[in-house]
């Protein structure tokens, strides 16, 4: 285990990495040192080729009960613009590598807009999910209006920016925030295992492919299925995908993948 006093790195294990925002006793409040970590730990392991999904994971009670509002005191509008915290959130935006998000306790403010910046979320079962910033008189700032009605649609989007109040996780699970609820206490475990099935394949494929979802939340129709089209075409011809092709016709083992690093 490396990192820093706020975010833990593990080894590269299997080609998955695991993040452990480390601020139990402010239920791990985002404040700006945390983000700047967070950015940092996730820039490495994109530039890291034996790096093949990130996980993203908490503590029992909180994954991350949104920024530190002690330091958000302190900011105005201004202060923001160009602040690392806001450049912290577009580092990790940037990122190529898949992520997941393991989640347990609560996911509240920031944290939750860092659970809905990941490209998988699970949730143990009893998790909850939340924008209260306007119990603050303020509201999300990290992307949380957009990416919350890009998966759980407008009245719930609604429904959770302008109560404040959280919906438990089978309610998230309904609403596509996350993909699957585990017992409490399983979501790392299950987050890993998905990871290390993503990691199985392709580093090109599986990066590829995840830009061409996301941009399903950027553009246009007509203009995501031609991304599409154009990353589609762009694997065809790579070994990886006819040796393994080949496989599958000659009911042969799939080659090995690129080496994964311990
Ligand atoms: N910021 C700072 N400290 C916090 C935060 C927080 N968000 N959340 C909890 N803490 C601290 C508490 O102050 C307390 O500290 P202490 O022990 O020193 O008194 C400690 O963590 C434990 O908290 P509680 O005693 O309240 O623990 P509970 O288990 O009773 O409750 C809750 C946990 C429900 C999470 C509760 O603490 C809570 O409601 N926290 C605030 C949640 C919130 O409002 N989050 C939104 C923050 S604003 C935001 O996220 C805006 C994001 C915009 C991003 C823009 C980027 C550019």
């Amino acid at each position: 285990m490396t990192g820093t006093r706020d975010v833990l790195v593990s080894a590269c294990v299997d080609g998955v990495v695991t993040l452990t925002i480390n601020r139990p006793a402010a239920r791990n409040a985002l404040r700006h040192q945390t983000m700047g970590d967070l950015a940092d730990a996730i820039e490495a392991a994109d530039a890291d080729a034996s790096v093949r999904c990130v996980v993203l994971a908490g503590n029992a009670k909180a994954f991350a009960a949104g920024a530190d509002i002690a330091e958000m005191l302190e900011l105005d509008g201004p202060a923001l613009v160009q602040h690392p915290r806001t450049i912290a959130w577009q580092r990790i935006w940037a990122t190529g590598c898949p992520m997941i998000a393991a989640v347990e306790g609560v996911a509240f403010g920031g944290g939750h807009e860092l659970v809905l910046s990941c490209d998988i979320a699970i949730a143990g079962e009893a998790a909850r999910f939340g924008q209260p910033e306007i119990t603050l008189g303020w509201m999300p700032g990290a992307g949380g209006t957009q990416r919350l009605a890009r998966s759980a649609g407008k009245s719930m989007t609604m429904q959770m920016v302008l109560t404040g109040d959280p919906i438990d996780a089978p309610t998230a699970l309904r609403v596509g925030i996350v993909s699957e609820i585990v017992p409490a206490g399983g979501a790392l475990e299950r987050a890993t295992a998905i990871a290390r099935r993503i990691a199985l394949h392709p580093r090109a494929a599986t990066r590829l492919a995840r830009q061409a979802v996301l941009n399903a939340f950027e553009t246009p129709l007509s203009d995501g299925v031609r991304a599409e089209q154009a990353a589609f075409r762009a694997l065809a011809s790579s070994d990886e995908r006819n040796a393994r092709m080949r496989a599958f016709l000659h009911r042969a083992a799939p080659p090995p993948g690129e080496p994964s690093t311990e």
